[in-house]
């Protein structure tokens, strides 16, 4: 049994559900509300210590980290793969992966966190904010960064720098075949999306206006079975959440 814990608007979380519905896997989910602290719950860091989501229970064994979740999922569920059998693609998918963990991905939440969360936190006092960092595991000293007023714009824009070099890169890899490691819909295509759509639903789609391959794969990612299922509605709210 797949019981995944996940919000709908988590970048991370879209990851896995567009996996699990690529697979065509039946789940059961709990949604995590951040603003209730769900995430932070006793309950919720004896399964991810890192008090963060996604988390995929398989048959009551807790799998963290979105990127091994998915890869996990692939080697459990080998119908429908989402990898190359081909052990250099698969290199080559890795390598893209690991660049998107490293650089796209923490690139988009300045962006993200200023248009979606910073209407909650503007309205919490220092010491309340402070008192809710000091609980978060994995990103206390972020949080205190960015300050319950979102990110200095210099911030934004060394994060817009670092997101077109990588849409730069999936320019260059589009030329190869329509999806970002060749003819095979994979794991980078799919670690990919989430960051995409953020920028798309935050405004920025002019940074793809002069890259045509990164709008068509785009479009073409819209228009796959598995996009719809895992962007349930609610997965693009830009409102405030609670
Ligand atoms: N490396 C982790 C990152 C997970 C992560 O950052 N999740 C975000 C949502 S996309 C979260 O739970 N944030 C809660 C917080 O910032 O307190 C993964 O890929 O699973």
């Amino acid at each position: 049994m797949l019981h995944l814990y996940h919000a709908l608007i988590s970048t991370c979380s879209q990851k896995v559900r567009l996996v699990l519905a690529e697979k065509g896997l039946e789940w059961i989910g709990t949604e995590i509300n951040f603003g209730r602290g769900d995430h932070l719950s006793a309950d919720y860091l004896k399964l991810n210590p890192n008090g963060v989501v996604p988390t995929l229970l398989h048959d009551d064994h807790p799998i963290i980290e979105s990127s091994v979740i998915n890869e996990y999922l692939d080697e459990a569920f080998p119908d429908n793969s989402v990898r190359p059998k081909n052990l250099r693609r698969l290199a080559h998918m890795r390598a893209w992966r690991q660049y998107i963990d490293e650089v796209p991905t923490p690139s988009i939440r300045p962006i993200s966190f200023n248009t979606f969360f910073v209407p909650i936190w503007s309205k919490m006092t220092e010491e309340e904010f402070l008192a809710y960092t000091e609980r978060l595991p994995l990103r206390k000293h972020f949080y205190r960064k960015m300050g319950r007023k979102g990110f200095s714009q210099e911030e934004m824009e060394a994060s817009i720098e670092r997101l077109n070099q990588t849409i730069d890169r999936m320019e260059v890899a589009l030329e190869n075949g329509l999806w970002i490691v060749g003819d095979q819909y994979t794991l980078a295509d799919v670690s990919l999306t989430p960051t995409i759509v953020r920028l798309e639903d935050c405004g920025r789609s002019d940074l793809w206006d002069r890259r045509p391959r990164v709008a068509g794969w785009l479009e073409r990612i819209k228009t796959r079975p598995n996009f719809d299922v895992a962007y349930v509605p609610g997965s693009r709210d830009l409102g405030p959440h609670n």
